[in-house]
């Protein structure tokens, strides 16, 4: 981009051309957390105590000190997250040219409607190059399901079944293909991890945190608002803490979207 693409992104932000849309979930101590079966560990979600409130403790100043886990609302996985990737980078070694790029939304929002368990497959993948193009270098996809609709409610946004959560998600060679068949640089979900609810007893486990990660590529979770974005043409900003040895980490997450 040269230095006018920049200043003509500037005047289009200020007379509305180009829109800034948040793409990222409110981070409280409700927002829901996956929970894993036995015997797995979980995380915890956020909690805050007061250093000072106005008070004899900071008689100025209010500040807390924050409990959360790296992998906790709208939140970026780096690739050392799966054993896979253990050997790629973690969130402070992620190249920053890979944490903003063309935003790609494949929506899949009527077939999750009816089918909350959702699995995009390879045909999808491909009958959505013939109707938008190929995806480019560098792009983060993104799935678009509606499931943000449930985020501020627990139980719905988990929708924990008898035969364990019931979410959208891609279907093993859906996976395969994302982290093998495009250089992409990520792979963003409305949903509480990147795989499908029922990704756990597929074959490998969790193919796309297996596969994707293990491609030195990079998942997005719980993402909002991807009904303000267009299909191709917007712009995405995915800002993680820059963590040393970080497996992931809570992110704001924005898009430049023309008008
Ligand atoms: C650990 C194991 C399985 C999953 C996850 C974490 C996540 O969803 C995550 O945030 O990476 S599915
Ligand atoms: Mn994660």
């Amino acid at each position: 981009m040269s230095a006018t693409q920049v200043e003509s992104l500037i005047d289009d932000l200020a007379s509305g051309a180009v829109e800034v849309v948040d793409l990222t979930q409110p981070l409280s101590e409700s927002t829901p957390v996956i929970k894993l079966p036995p015997p797995f560990a979980n995380t915890p979600g956020l909690s805050r105590t007061e250093i000072s409130m106005y008070d004899d403790r900071g008689p100025a100043w209010a500040w807390y000190t924050l409990e959360i886990g790296e992998h906790v609302g709208t939140h970026l996985d780096a690739p050392i997250h799966w054993i896979t990737g253990r050997d790629g980078a973690d969130v402070a070694s992620i190249p920053p040219a890979s944490l903003v790029g063309p935003a790609v939304v494949i929506d899949k929002t009527a077939e999750t409607e009816s089918d909350p368990g959702y699995l995009l497959t390879v045909d999808d993948l491909e009958a959505f190059e013939a109707e938008h193009g190929r995806i480019p270098e560098r792009a983060w996809v993104l799935l678009r399901t509606g499931w943000g609709s449930r985020a501020q409610d627990e139980a719905a946004f988990l929708n924990v079944g008898e035969n364990g959560p019931v979410t959208p998600g891609p279907d093993v060679e859906a996976s395969r293909w994302l982290a093998t068949e495009r250089p992409i640089s990520g792979f963003g979900v409305e949903t509480v991890g990147i795989d499908a609810g029922a990704a756990g007893g597929f074959d490998p486990p969790f193919p796309l945190h297996n596969l994707l990660l293990g491609a030195g590529r990079l998942g997005l979770t719980q993402l909002a608002s991807l009904d303000k974005l267009p299909i191709t043409g917007a712009l995405i900003v995915v800002s993680p803490l820059k963590l040393v040895g970080g497996t992931g980490s809570p992110s704001r997450v924005l898009a430049f979207v023309p008008r």
